[in-house]
């Protein structure tokens, strides 16, 4: 048995022997030379609360929104005690951890694990790898994320090696989302309505770490609303602040910047990169940037922006939606005044129409790949071995209800309680069609994906297991030998966005045994079908012991009148909730 695996076993088993631990939740840990298991006890409820001045049902760990922090240093293991206190099933996704040697603690029900019975206790043991960086972690079932199960999970660089190491003063992680005033259950239904011809739940506002205010005479009847206030920022003049900066949407893209001010970009998803000076940051769901902003300007308050791409949203004319979401960036010294700074974009008051800020100008897309390189390079990856061409369309089954579908398949799950992970244990299983499975046979076989989207909206990829290589982003048709690659030191990242009527091509080596998703991260297309899974090294993968408590979760099955993506409703007042 390995260190790390006998720490594996330790850590699912004995947990009570650990709990002299330390519970890393609020101060980030000290470093030590040798990696520290970190634990941590979440108990997820639900329970009404107002991030944004509005009161809403929400579901939460610990009763935060966001939820608790993980911070560890590199090479930590991560353990997280989950007290289900739910009336419904849940899992959780470490976002940007590759989970080498433990794919059944990823988190996608009916691929890896087996969903975490209401009223029973589960625990997520892992290791990280060599990952260090900005990532996030939420919930991976229904859309639960959605209505609150998010929050962030930093890996520190070790002093030895961090490249920006006296490059910051001090980092301040700021987690960026939609939100919505109701809670999914009523949402999806919509959604998942032939009436909604695949128009996704416009968000009501947005909040930047859990807070964001409202105008209360555009709340929906029913709805108490108190106005909600906004997130400060407290910095000192003259000190560089590394901003690690974590987009958790379910739909909206933003422009993130702060007047007067630029961001030097120095990580996406983990990747360290050249530094990159930019006036402002576009973000899709699920990507995280670090920058670096100096504090060199006139003792003032500023505004920090989140714009949400509203041309990557459905028509929100009609709706009560403010895309501009703000935060106070105060300088010590400059008094606890609202800031009246302009940003650079300034609408013009007198027209009618929605504007556009023009850093938007080409809808919502990354930054140009052709200027973000890795700063520890690595050269492009090749030959291929495996290359898949997916492409991305949306139709209307046979109930009228508008779905998404990869190469002509769309995604409904498979049954939760009989993951890929376990079906896999038998070598001749025959998967259904939809749960669209792609076996990668070969170790280090290189694999490249073409995702053709030159019919549709933008959608941010995130593939589970790996940190990949960006190699072309562009508009129209992907065309072999004459669409431009990015061969020299790509960008590596988790999360990347297929451009509307555009393509995306990514690549990455087959190394990692495991079940691991493909997914547009825009959490409503989900639900509607644009996954796909990997059976990565099916032999390998067979051959790995499951923990007996991950191998117990598949007994229990399904609640009673369990159906999926029925989303969250909160029982009505005075009822007691179902149980099973
Ligand atoms: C779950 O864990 C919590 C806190 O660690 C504990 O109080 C509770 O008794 C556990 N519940 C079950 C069902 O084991
Ligand atoms: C977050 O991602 C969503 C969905 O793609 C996007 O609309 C939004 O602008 C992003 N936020 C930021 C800060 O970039
Ligand atoms: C494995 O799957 C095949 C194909 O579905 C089936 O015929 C066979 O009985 C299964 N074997 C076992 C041991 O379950
Ligand atoms: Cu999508």
């Amino acid at each position: 048995m390995t260190t790390l695996s006998f720490c594996r076993s330790i850590a699912a088993t004995l947990l009570v022997a650990l709990l002299f631990f330390t519970i890393a939740d609020a101060a980030p840990p000290e470093f030590t030379s040798t990696p520290r298991n970190r634990i941590f006890f979440w108990k997820v409820t639900t329970t009404n609360m107002a991030p944004d001045g509005v009161m809403r049902p929400v579901i939460l760990v610990n009763e935060k929104y966001p939820g608790p922090k993980i911070e560890v240093n590199r090479g930590d293991f991560i353990t997280v005690v989950v007290e289900n206190a739910l009336d419904f099933p849940t899992t959780f996704h470490w976002h940007g951890l590759t989970m080498r040697d433990d794919p059944w603690y990823d988190g996608v029900p009916g691929q890896n694990q087996c969903p975490i019975p209401p009223g029973t206790n589960f625990t997520y043991a892992f290791g990280t790898d060599d990952v260090v960086g900005t990532h996030w972690w939420h919930a991976h079932f229904d859309n639960q994320y959605i209505d609150g199960l998010v929050g962030s999970l930093i890996i520190r660089d070790t002093p030895e090696k961090d490249p920006f190491l006296g490059a910051y003063d001090e980092e301040r992680t700021i987690l960026i989302s939609d939100w919505y005033h109701n809670p999914t259950g009523p949402l999806l239904q919509t959604y998942l309505s032939p009436q909604s011809s695949g128009m996704e739940p416009i968000p009501n506002n947005g909040l930047i770490n859990g807070k964001h205010t409202f105008d209360c005479s555009k709340v929906q009847a029913g709805l108490t609303c108190t106005g909600g206030e906004r997130t400060v920022f407290h910095f000192l003049p003259n000190q560089r602040y590394r901003l690690r900066i974590i987009n958790s949407s379910a739909a909206a893209a933003f422009l993130f910047s702060i007047d007067e001010h630029q961001l030097q970009v120095i990580e996406a998803d983990g990747t360290d990169l050249n530094p990159l000076l930019v006036d402002s940051l576009p973000i899709n769901a699920g990507q995280r940037y670090s920058v670096i902003v100096t504090t060199n300007q006139e003792i003032k308050n500023y505004w920090m922006r989140a714009e949400m791409g509203v041309e990557c949203l459905p028509d929100i004319k009609g709706t009560n939606l403010d895309p501009i979401v703000l935060a106070e960036v105060r300088y010590q010294g400059a008094g606890a005044v609202a800031p009246t700074s302009v940003g650079r974009f300034v609408p013009d008051p007198k027209a009618k129409e929605t504007q556009v800020n023009p850093a938007f100008a080409a809808a919502c897309q990354d930054l140009d790949l052709f200027q973000l390189h890795p700063l520890r390079s690595e050269p492009i990856l090749e030959p291929i071995t495996n290359s898949i061409l997916l492409r991305i369309s949306f139709k209307r089954d046979e109930s009228e209800v508008m779905r998404g579908y990869l190469n002509g398949i769309t995604f409904t799950g498979g049954n939760p309680w009989v993951p890929t992970i376990v079906q896999n244990l038998n070598a001749s299983h025959e998967y259904e069609v939809s749960q669209h499975v792609m076996k990668l046979e070969k170790r280090d076989s290189i694999v490249q994906i073409i995702f053709d989207n030159s019919r549709g909206g933008e959608h941010p990829f995130h593939l589970h297991g790996h940190v990949f290589q960006v190699v072309g982003q562009g508009h129209g048709v992907y065309e072999e030998g004459k669409s431009v690659l990015n061969t020299i030191n790509p960008l590596r990242r988790d999360t990347a966005t297929v451009p509307k009527n555009g393509y995306t091509v990514i690549r990455f080596k087959a190394d990692n045994p495991g079940v691991w998703a493909l997914h547009c991260h825009i959490e409503w297309h989900v639900t509607t079908g644009l996954v796909m899974q990997f059976i990565e090294l099916p032999d390998e993968l067979r051959a790995m012991k499951i923990p007996a408590h991950v191998a117990k979760l598949c007994e229990t099955g399904p609640p009673n009148d369990f159906k999926m993506h029925s989303g969250f409703t909160p029982p009505a007042a005075g009822k007691k909730p179902h149980k099973k």
